[in-house]
């Protein structure tokens, strides 16, 4: 089924200024939708806002997702949302892990409180960003949505609390229509490589444009499902776009991944072939507490939703070794097919 044709739309993004939520933003204005952005710079970057910090339709507010009254302040400021895309939390799992009170109190206590606000306030669609993390100690791969459960093992509070907040997202069926992406590994421009323990692409994209050799931990073996960021932003912008369907309709519960397994040493291999270095790897300590495989089903997704991605990981990779160089890329959701077939399938987005 094609979804209807719906006209521009005002949209709250929390996370704005996060990596993520920064492409979320520039693609929804490209569209022709109102956003009005939140971000307290807790580890969002003022510079991720730069390119669309003065567009007309967007409004940016610094404040914290934690403010009792947030949702109500901007609904008086700018009417009515039609979808809230809630992407702002404590993202570093360590972080989690030294303070999992905080984290809970964010990831968890705040997200049901703007939900409970959202329904209040009759916002059609709640969109979350849920996590890989909540799947916790697996050893079955792919991994399916009702493999997270009450009984799983969670390796830090910011698994924990991402799987609590999916839950109560999930259960709202109708007004707000709510909807967690449970996403994997996304990499993509403005993931900032800058801590050990930030996404191995854009750690491994720094080193190998710096010169310096590419450090592997452990064998290398292990694998995990990457997924470029323009990608990620379609699947937010399908799933805001479920809200106009049956109460009845599919779960509020999806992966969104590659479906595809990658050696963390292929990677390294690809890399250095792709920024044209010589195969320069070090073999380190592997990092404690490391899961070894994590690849999404992304089943339910494609057959629900009528998502895929369409971005291959070759090419996710050159982009992202140009942003990182330094020549601006053109981000957003504009990316040209990667040829699997995948643009020929009818596809329902905001
Ligand atoms: C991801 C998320 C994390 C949490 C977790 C849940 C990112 C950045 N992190 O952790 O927040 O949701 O999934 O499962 O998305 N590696 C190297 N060399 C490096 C850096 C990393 O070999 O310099 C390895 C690392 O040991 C791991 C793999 O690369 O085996 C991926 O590491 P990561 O930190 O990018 O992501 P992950 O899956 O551990």
């Amino acid at each position: 089924m094609e979804k209807k044709a719906s006209g521009p739309l005002r949209c709250l993004v929390t996370g704005a200024a996060g990596f993520v939520g920064s492409h979320l933003c520039e693609g929804l204005l490209a569209l022709g939708h109102t956003v009005a952005g939140v971000d307290n710079f807790f580890s969002g970057r003022r510079e991720n806002l730069d390119p669309f910090a003065s567009h007309p339709r967007f409004f940016f507010h610094e404040r914290s997702i934690t403010e009792p009254g947030l949702l109500e302040d901007l609904h008086k400021a700018h009417g009515p949302f039609h979808t809230v895309f809630h992407l702002a939390a404590i993202v570093s799992v360590p972080y989690s892990v030294e303070h999992p009170e905080e984290t809970y109190h964010v990831n968890e206590r705040a997200t049901v409180r703007l939900l409970n606000d959202a329904e209040k306030l009759g916002v059609r669609s709640f969109v979350f960003a849920g996590s890989a993390a909540e799947y916790g100690i697996q050893d079955r791969m792919p991994l399916r949505e009702s493999n997270a459960g009450d009984g799983t093992r969670w390796l830090s509070p910011y698994g924990e609390a991402k799987y609590r907040a999916t839950m109560a997202v999930a259960s709202r069926r109708r007004r707000p229509r709510g909807v967690s992406l449970r996403c994997f590994n996304i990499y993509g421009p403005r993931q900032d490589p800058s801590s050990p323990y930030s996404g191995v692409i854009s750690r491994f994209v720094d080193m190998a444009v710096a010169g310096r050799p590419l450090t592997v931990f452990g064998d290398g073996l292990q694998t995990r499902d990457f997924v470029f960021v323009d990608d990620v932003v379609e699947a937010y912008r399908h799933a805001a776009a479920s809200a106009d369907e049956s109460a009845n309709g599919p779960c509020g519960i999806y992966n969104v991944g590659s479906g595809r397994p990658t050696a963390i040493v292929d990677l390294a291999r690809l890399i250095c072939r792709l920024t044209e270095r010589p195969e320069s790897i070090t073999f380190c300590a592997e990092r404690p507490g490391d899961i070894r495989h994590s690849t999404a089903s992304i089943e339910a997704i494609s057959r629900d939703l009528g998502w895929a991605p369409r971005i291959g990981l070759e090419q996710g990779l050159r982009r992202t070794i140009q942003w990182m160089r330094g020549a601006a890329q053109p981000t957003g959701v504009k990316a040209s097919p990667d040829g699997d077939g995948s643009e020929n399938k009818p596809r329902r987005e905001l």
